[in-house]
C-alpha cells in the first residue's frame, strides 16, 4: 500500500481544504496555486488511479462522473465555459499521482494556454 495522497488526506480532514462540491464518488477543492481566475480540482474519492489513462481503462463511468461534476462546478463558479486538464506524467507537470482534473475558468485568454 502506498501512502495516502495529499487529496485523500484533505478528503479525510487530516489537512485543511474546503470541499466545495461532492458527489458519491468525487469531490472538488480550489487549487492552492491558481493558474486562472477560477481553478478547481475535481478528484475521485478513490486514490487507486494514478492518472487519467488508468482511470479511463479501469472505471470509465467514474471518469464520466468527473466530467459531469466539472461541468456543474464550472456552471456555478466560472460562468459555464471551462478548460479541463489532466496533467499526465511528471514531464507534463503532474505532481500528485492521484488522478485529478483541473477545471480552469473565468476570463481565459490565449496567454494562459501554455
Ligand atoms: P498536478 O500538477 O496536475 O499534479 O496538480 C496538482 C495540483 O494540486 C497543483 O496545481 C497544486 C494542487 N495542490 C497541491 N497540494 C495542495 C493542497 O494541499 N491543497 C490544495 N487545495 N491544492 C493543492
Amino acid at each position: 500500500m502506498s501512502e495516502p495522497s495529499i487529496f485523500t488526506r484533505i478528503l479525510e480532514g487530516e489537512i485543511p481544504g474546503e470541499i466545495i462540491a461532492e458527489t458519491e464518488n468525487a469531490f472538488v477543492i480550489r487549487d492552492i496555486a491558481p493558474k486562472a481566475p477560477v481553478h478547481l480540482l475535481v478528484i475521485p474519492k478513490t486514490g487507486e488511479y494514478r492518472n487519467v489513462v488508468e482511470l479511463a481503462a479501469g472505471d470509465p463511468s467514474l471518469l464520466a462522473e468527473l466530467v459531469g461534476l466539472a461541468n456543474s462546478v464550472a456552471a456555478e463558479h466560472a460562468g459555464g465555459d471551462f478548460r479541463l486538464v489532466f496533467n499526465t506524467g511528471p514531464k507534463a507537470g503532474q505532481t500528485v499521482f492521484h488522478v485529478h482534473a483541473h477545471v480552469l475558468g473565468g476570463d481565459l485568454d490565449e496567454a494562459s494556454l501554455g
